[in-house]
C-alpha cells in the first residue's frame, strides 16, 4: 500500500502485475526469490524488494509534495519513526492481529506492546500536526497503512481509545482521495495479460 502511495502521487507510470500471495507467479520469484511483494523492476532492470526503497526510489523522481523535504533533525526522527514502524511494531502488530496463532501471549498483551508505539506517535500528532512537521510527509505515508491495520483489528475499542490525534491522522488519510486511488481491487496477474498501468489504471 505505501508503495503505491508514493508511486501514485509521484505520477511515475509502472506496470502493475497483482499476485495472490498463496499462487505467487514463477517469474516473481526468480526475480525476486524472498517472494515478498512489493517488487519494482525498473526500466534499467533494477529490482527493488522493499516497499520503503520503492517509496524514495518513486519520491526522488518526483516529489511534488515534498514528502522527502526534511531538515536533517527532522530526517533523523523520521527514520528512527520509521525503523521503529518496521521493526518492533510491526512484530507486535503481527502478534495482535493473529493472537490465535501465538498463544504464549494474549492478544491484550499485544495490543498492549503495540500500544506503546501508538502513545509516541499520539505525541508526535500532538505537538506537529502530522508526525514530523504541519504537513505530510514520508513517514507519515510510510506507516499510516500499518495504523489503519492496528485499528482494524478491533475497531469499536480503537474508536474509543484513547489516541485522539491518530483517530484523526488515520481518518483524514481513509477519506483522502490519494487513498482512494490506490484502493481499487485489481485481478491478479496471468501470463497472457495485456500490461496493466499503474495509477492511471483506466488510461
Ligand atoms: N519488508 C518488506 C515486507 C513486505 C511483506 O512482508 N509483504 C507481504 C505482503 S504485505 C508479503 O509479501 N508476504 C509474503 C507471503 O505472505 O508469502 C516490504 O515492506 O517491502
Amino acid at each position: 500500500m505505501r508503495a503505491r502511495l508514493a508511486i501514485a502521487i509521484s505520477g511515475i507510470q509502472v506496470e502493475l502485475r497483482e499476485i495472490v500471495l498463496k499462487n505467487k507467479p514463477d517469474h516473481l520469484l526468480t526475480v525476486s526469490p524472498k517472494g515478498t511483494v512489493p517488487v519494482l523492476i525498473t526500466t534499467d532492470g533494477n529490482i527493488i524488494e522493499e516497499s520503503l526503497d520503492i517509496m524514495v526510489w518513486a519520491l526522488q523522481q518526483v516529489d511534488p509534495h515534498h514528502w522527502l523535504s526534511l531538515d536533517p533533525s527532522q530526517q533523523k526522527i523520521s527514520t528512527n519513526l520509521i525503523q521503529h514502524n518496521d521493526g518492533p511494531f510491526k512484530q507486535w502488530l503481527d502478534k495482535y492481529k493473529y493472537a490465535d496463532r501465538f498463544p504464549e501471549q494474549t492478544e491484550l498483551y499485544y495490543r498492549q506492546q503495540a500500544e506503546l508505539t501508538l502513545m509516541t506517535l499520539e505525541q508526535k500528532l500532538a505537538d506537529n500536526g502530522c508526525l514530523i512537521s504541519e504537513k505530510l510527509s514520508l513517514a507519515d505515508i510510510a506507516i499510516l497503512p500499518f495504523i489503519r491495520q492496528f485499528a482494524a483489528v478491533d475497531k469499536a475499542w480503537f474508536d474509543t481509545a484513547p489516541y485522539p490525534h491518530i483517530q484523526r491522522w488515520l481518518n483524514n488519510f481513509i477519506g483522502s482521495a490519494l487513498f482512494n486511488d490506490i484502493m481499487p481491487k485489481i485481478a491478479p496477474w496471468q501470463e497472457a495479460d495485456i500490461p496493466r498501468y499503474f495509477p492511471n489504471l483506466n488510461a
